[in-house]
């Protein structure tokens, strides 16, 4: 088995820090997508998209997408479960890590990839032949995460974590995107006071640093 990845990213990150809660490794292939490695055309007959990461299998099937990586890691390494226990469980981890990838770390991405220099042409990944910037996309994208920051901070009022009394997947993806923001300047509000106690929790995990 191996992961094509790239550690500077935000979603090989997850799939970083979700191995490093089960305390699995996996050699790593690196793909620079700063220097446009995902559209070798060796990367290519990997993953068709561009995009990492990618785990590939002994017998040479690739799976692609972050989260499926995960689900079939923690099919392989139940211990210590990362998508839920139970039923409700299974379900609160799906819906909260939906919340976070659509209303947080999409937004982030729009304004990462809208507005930095270094994304000028690379509106969307894994688009060969460039997608220019949309510089509007930029203050939705701020505008979206100002309401995620305050959606995610009252949960936290109620919960430890951001399904519930276990860490799970759901906190990773949050805190992926929480980190990923901060490229952009975009910050947890000072007024978020239980996102800030959570965050600073999750960033003193030792996964938070793999
Ligand atoms: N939905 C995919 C998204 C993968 C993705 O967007 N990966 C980015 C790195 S975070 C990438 O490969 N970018 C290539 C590019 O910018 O062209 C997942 O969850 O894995």
């Amino acid at each position: 088995m191996k992961l094509y990845d790239f550690k500077m990213a935000p979603n090989p990150q997850r799939v970083n820090m979700f191995l490093a809660e089960k305390g699995v490794e996996i050699p790593i292939v690196e793909i620079n997508t700063r220097e446009r490695a995902q559209f070798d055309e060796s990367f290519k007959a990997i993953n068709a998209i561009s995009q990492v990461p990618v785990l590939e299998l002994d017998d040479g099937s690739c799976i692609a997408e972050s989260m499926a990586i995960c689900r079939y890691l923690e099919e392989l390494h139940p211990e210590p479960a990362l998508f839920g226990e139970d039923a409700k469980e299974r379900a609160l981890v799906e819906m909260w890590s939906r919340r976070a990838e659509f209303t947080g770390y999409l937004a982030a991405a729009d304004i990462l990839r809208n507005s930095a220099p270094a994304f000028e042409d690379r509106g969307l990944p894994g688009v060969p032949g460039g997608v220019p910037q949309i510089a509007e996309l930029v203050e939705r994208g701020r505008n979206s995460m100002a309401r995620f920051f305050a959606h995610f901070d009252q949960r936290l009022s109620d919960v430890r974590f951001v399904a519930g009394d276990a860490f799970t997947v759901a906190d990773i993806t949050t805190f992926v995107t929480i980190r990923f923001a901060t490229r952009v300047e975009v910050e947890i509000p000072a007024a978020c006071g239980h996102l800030k106690r959570w965050f600073e929790a999750v960033e003193s995990r030792p996964s938070a640093a793999a």
